[in-house]
């Protein structure tokens, strides 16, 4: 007998349970089958089949109450390793940071197998992606960089540090009444790039603040310092003051700063918390990167998130997770799937952009004239559906190119998966969700604006296309 909770209401929340119902996911994992039983549901194998799942274990004694364990896909994220950690059934792991599961597979292992773990993860990708650059700071020196402030007054709201921004406790807060524009900053031992800022503002009155209320500011002489990034007063959230942006520029500093602009003499502002984000570690990681190829949901859930699709299939161990889905082709029909194109020149057939051989190329039969601009596709047709997550394009065109991947399951209506613009000559890859399996896969490829001097034609000397490493 096969028994299933009446409260859940899709295969993806079945493993919450899995301490209790031993569940797998079967092997497309996208196919989850919303279910919703009026009752506990005995289940025939034919049913079990027909929704791609199956369940491991029965309990003996008929339905067990659910488990309270936290769900990490409805609660608030949470950046607390530890939180994810009990998850996963780990308790007291000594474990603070994502940086020391990483160093311990066991315990990476176990909480990438688990959902709740992994719904964690990924929903607190703006902490999980990356290792807060700035470390807990118990003095403005200590233990490492430098705290610095605008002011450090002794009043009205008590005696307040730079570091008490940076100290990892969400009750304490650097705040400073003096100064019409006034910051709090953390230098670096070195320059260093962030990729995101977070910040809790301590004592939002809008009213009382210029429009750009916030502003990063980024220095390698501590004098003059650089604008990178401004937030205006509607953007932080009055309920929580809290706020994170992705940080555009890569320019490195030593010396970053946040100011708070008033418009208010005397007004005291400051931040809870500050902290700066490198998107750097976690999944150029080949442990990491594994146990997620490893792991159906957890590779899916995390392919399906924009953000983590990029860093994970751009990383250098991506093949973790992703494989090549086009074989080398050896005619445009051999040994598997079809290659065609708009047309082609001379013996530059299709298939030579697919053939594994960087000497041998396809071209187009339409030349762009100097000052001209042309479109033409090339396309492969799969032997069944596939979820492509990543393409590769080695092009020999000096002309500037933009290149649209589109699929199709008729051959007929193309839907755009991908947009890669303005591609210059050399090998590119590019990393994209694509939630959709295709059967056929479009490339078409427009030569902007020739302006090399001389005439070209379209042009590919390897493609490949890239999806989950398992299916
Ligand atoms: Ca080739």
């Amino acid at each position: 007998m096969s028994i299933i909770n009446k409260d859940i209401l899709d295969l993806q929340g079945l493993t919450t349970y899995d301490e209790k119902i031993k569940t797998e996911i079967a092997k497309k994992a996208n196919d989850f089958v919303p279910i919703e039983y009026a009752d506990w549901l005995e289940l025939t194998d034919a049913e079990k089949s027909l929704h791609n799942w199956k369940l491991l274990h029965v309990p003996d004694d008929g339905p067990e109450p659910v488990p309270d364990v936290p769900d990490g896909k409805t609660v608030t994220p949470t950046d607390d390793v530890e939180i994810w950690l009990k998850c996963a059934g780990i308790e007291d792991s000594g474990y603070t940071t994502l940086a020391e599961v990483m160093a311990d597979t066991g315990v990476l292992s176990a909480l990438i197998a688990d959902s709740n773990a992994v719904d964690y993860l990924v929903r607190s990708k703006t902490f999980a992606k990356s290792e807060a650059l700035v470390p807990a700071m118990t003095s403005d020196t200590t233990p490492s960089g430098r705290a610095t402030a605008s002011a450090e007054p002794s009043s009205p709201v008590g005696t307040k540090y730079a570091y008490m921004a940076f100290d990892n406790d969400t009750s304490s807060f650097w705040a400073d009444n003096a100064n019409l524009t006034k910051w709090v900053g953390y230098e670096f031992a070195t320059p260093t790039t962030i990729t995101k800022l977070y910040f809790h503002f301590y004592n939002l009155v809008a009213s009382y603040l210029e429009n750009n209320a916030v502003e990063l500011l980024g220095s390698n002489d501590n004098v003059n310092f650089t604008s990178i990034k401004q937030v205006s007063k509607s953007e932080i959230s009055e309920i929580t003051a809290q706020y994170t942006t992705d940080i555009t520029s890569s320019a490195s500093y030593k010396y970053y700063r946040l100011a708070i602009h008033n418009t208010v003499a005397n007004a005291t502002f400051g931040f809870y918390t500050v902290q700066f984000y490198s998107e750097e570690g976690l999944t150029d990681n080949q442990t990491a990167m594994s146990y997620i190829g490893l792991n159906n949901y957890a590779s899916n859930t995390l392919l399906a998130d924009s953000t983590w699709c990029e860093a994970i299939c751009n990383s250098t161990y991506f093949e973790s997770v992703l494989n090549v889905k086009v074989p080398a082709m050896t005619s445009n029909t051999t040994p598997s799937g079809e290659v065609s194109a708009q047309s082609y020149y001379s013996e530059r057939e299709p298939y030579l952009a697919f053939d594994g051989n960087s000497s041998t190329r396809w071209n187009g039969s339409t030349i762009v004239s100097v000052g001209q601009s042309i479109s033409e596709w090339i396309k492969y047709k799969f032997t069944q559906r596939v979820s492509i997550k990543r393409l590769s394009y080695n092009y020999n065109s000096a002309n500037t190119t933009l290149i649209i991947l589109e699929g199709s399951n008729d051959n007929s209506t193309f839907r755009e998966v991908a947009r890669c613009s303005n591609v210059s000559q050399g090998g590119y890859t590019y990393a994209f969700t694509n939630p959709d399996d295709y059967q056929y896969y479009r490339l078409t490829q427009t030569q902007t604006n020739n302006t090399t001097g001389s005439a070209a034609l379209p042009t590919a000397i390897e493609i490949q296309l890239y999806g989950r490493a398992d299916i």
